[in-house]
């Protein structure tokens, strides 16, 4: 087989890649180790950039986010007992972000691919890349024991932390920059009213949690947890028992339970590749970069590495012109790392470290006062939530 484009991962970065090319009329095909099911099954992102939401407009794949994503103008850092209010929509002269879960994405790109007639290959095992450093090169996969092979002009390794395109290049062509937090986060999805209209961020001298939501009738909650912690001894009226803990007190008493239909844990990691091309290869998304979802910018940066990957093989297909695709690692890592120091100290700033003694715990309670008070620091907290334009 041979096709234009050869993307490894059928997660949100490989599928809005893929919808971009077929919609500008780029031949490709897209690999994944596992089934549709098992990658819907998948619970993670919640919060969407306007820049996201543009770009699925873009791919035509935007209609059903329209109707039932939840715009927020704000959300909530709490501590001390309180809630400050942080107006993202007064602070960034207008922006907002989007409400709508990551699996709810992954479906509508799933079922626009499906109905565009591009070619996704699910449960492929063994896939490799092969000669990106050359002009040919190709994948190799097997599938029901039958070995493929499918010759491309390039390949987007769009296969998460965990896949095989980073570690296809040589570990001298390739640095790595990682931070690994000394805690996890314990997730629950239930079948109740969210707590708040609005998102809310708490810090609390038990460890930090968030109460998030999928619609206005699903809720998502988080708590910190050790990152040894089992999902096997959490109960969810111990998780229930322990969010009302670290939350203000009339939120405590208005959280309306359900049981859970969903409980992981998500150990906290930052993690950058440089760079993130490497000769026909590309990484995009988590198979690049790696966030705590403190700042929710990991599906974020995905869709815009995405967007400068998209606009490149364009550029070289329609103009002929490689200057889009040469300049793509240092445009992409350049937002990056933005979002990587957002994303960092956000997270420092409202959990508990093991060593987080009294002194600290006043010296956050004092950032988040600073934070919420001074206009000048809300709003670089704010125009960093709501995303940095591409
Ligand atoms: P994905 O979503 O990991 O998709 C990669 C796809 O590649 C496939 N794959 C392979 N295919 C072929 N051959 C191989 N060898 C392969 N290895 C892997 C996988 O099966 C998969 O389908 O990466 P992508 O597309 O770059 O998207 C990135 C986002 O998924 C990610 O940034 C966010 O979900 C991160 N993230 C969160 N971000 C937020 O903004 N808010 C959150 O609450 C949030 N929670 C999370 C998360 C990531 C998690 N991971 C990665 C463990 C919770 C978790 C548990
Ligand atoms: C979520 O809804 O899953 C979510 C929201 C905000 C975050 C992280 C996760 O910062």
């Amino acid at each position: 087989m041979r096709t234009q484009v050869a993307i490894i991962g059928s997660g949100p970065s490989g599928l809005l890649l893929g919808q971009l090319l077929t919609e500008a009329g780029i031949d490709n095909v897209i690999l994944d180790r596992v089934g549709k099911d098992y990658i819907l099954g998948r619970v993670r992102a919640g919060v969407l950039e306007e820049g996201t939401v543009w770009l699925m407009d873009k791919a035509k794949s935007g209609a059903r986010l329209h109707a039932e994503g939840l715009p927020h103008d704000g959300f909530s850092l709490a501590f001390d007992g309180r809630d400050h209010r942080i107006d993202l929509h007064g602070l960034t002269g207008g922006k907002r972000v989007m409400i709508y879960g990551q699996t709810e994405l992954t479906r509508d790109l799933m079922a626009h691919r499906e109905q565009s007639g591009g070619l996704t290959i699910y449960d492929a095992a063994n896939v490799c890349p092969h000669e990106f450093e050359g002009a040919a090169p190709y994948i190799t996969y097997e599938k029901e024991g039958i070995a493929h092979r499918i010759d491309c002009d390039f390949i987007a390794g769009c296969d998460g932390f965990h896949g095989v395109s980073r570690k296809s290049v040589p570990a001298k062509a390739i640095r790595c920059f990682e931070k690994i937090y000394p805690f996890g986060w314990l997730g629950l999805l239930a079948d109740a009213p969210p707590v708040n209209h609005e998102l809310i961020y708490a810090n609390h001298p038990r460890g930090f949690a968030l109460c998030s939501m999928r619609s206005m009738t699903r809720s998502r909650y988080y708590i910190q947890c050790p990152l040894d912690e089992k999902v096997e001894n959490w109960s969810d009226d111990r998780f229930w028992d322990e969010l009302r803990r670290r939350l203000p007190a009339h939120h405590a008493e208005a959280l309306l339970t359900a049981p859970s239909f969903e409980k992981s844990i998500a150990p906290l990691r930052s993690f950058v590749t440089e760079p993130m091309r490497f000769g026909r290869l590309f990484l995009v998304g988590d198979a690049a970069h790696i966030v705590p979802p403190t700042g929710a910018k990991g599906l974020n940066l995905a869709a815009s590495d995405v967007h400068y990957l998209f606009s490149g093989l364009a550029e070289h297909y329609q103009d002929h012109s490689n200057a889009g695709l040469d300049a793509y690692s240092a445009h992409a890592l350049a937002r990056v790392w933005k979002a990587v120091r957002f994303s960092w100290w956000m997270t420092t700033m409202i959990h508990r470290f093991p060593d987080t003694g009294d002194f600290d715990q006043k010296i956050q309670e004092a950032e988040l006062d600073y934070l919420t008070h001074s206009r000048a620091a809300s709003t670089a907290l704010a125009e960093n939530y709501v995303g940095l334009p591409f």
